[in-house]
């Protein structure tokens, strides 16, 4: 399957990847994984539902969701974090958490809550703070690249430019130090 070839009759790219966030409060923390799939031109999603406030929404989100086309889901949520294992328990799709700070304290609560999954239902948990959501986003796009050669050529691609920056900081440092008396 091509994530670019999946369209839906109407021809709007269906999508394949679903964000899902506690509150509207986590979007400008989760609007960051948006940008990351923006960016491969990945069709998804994104739905403000909560393990709490909206259960049966959430669950019956999780439950349709395979059957939509979706591929994978990335559940945001803070504090007493069940977002993402509760779309989990609805569903077979992989569902990576991620923990949103704040609170009193400080997202160690979400962290906790986001990994700590029983025994049958997985939750790929990704970090806590400023790289979560680019993290969640790759992750989603490498589940979809293990049957999408283009995505896969341009994660590649997305390596190696890491590389590079890592190349270039250390030749860097080597010129400042070279630089000292
Ligand atoms: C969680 O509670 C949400 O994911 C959010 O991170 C946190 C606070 O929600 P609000 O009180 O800001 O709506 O369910």
């Amino acid at each position: 399957m091509s994530t670019s070839a999946h369209v839906s009759s109407a021809d709007k790219p269906v999508p394949l990847i679903g964000i899902l966030m506690g509150s509207d409060s986590d979007w400008p923390l989760v609007q960051k994984a948006a940008a990351t799939l923006k960016r491969f031109g990945v069709a998804f999603d994104v739905r403000v539902l909560s393990a709490h406030r909206t259960p049966e929404l959430a669950a019956s989100y999780a439950a349709e969701a395979e059957a939509r086309g979706l591929r994978v889901l990335i559940a945001a949520a803070g504090g007493a974090a069940h977002l993402a294992g509760i779309l989990a328990a609805h569903t077979t799709l992989p569902v990576i958490g991620l923990p949103v700070a704040g609170g009193a304290l400080n997202g160690i609560d979400a962290l906790l809550a986001t990994v700590q999954m029983p025994a049958g239902i997985p939750v790929a948990t990704v970090t806590l703070g400023s790289a979560g959501p680019q993290n969640a986003a790759l992750l989603a796009l490498q589940i979809l690249a293990l049957h999408d050669v283009e995505l896969r050529r341009r994660l590649h691609a997305e390596k190696e430019a890491l590389r590079r920056k890592v190349a270039e900081g250390d030749a860097k440092i080597q010129a400042e130090l070279a630089g000292m008396a």
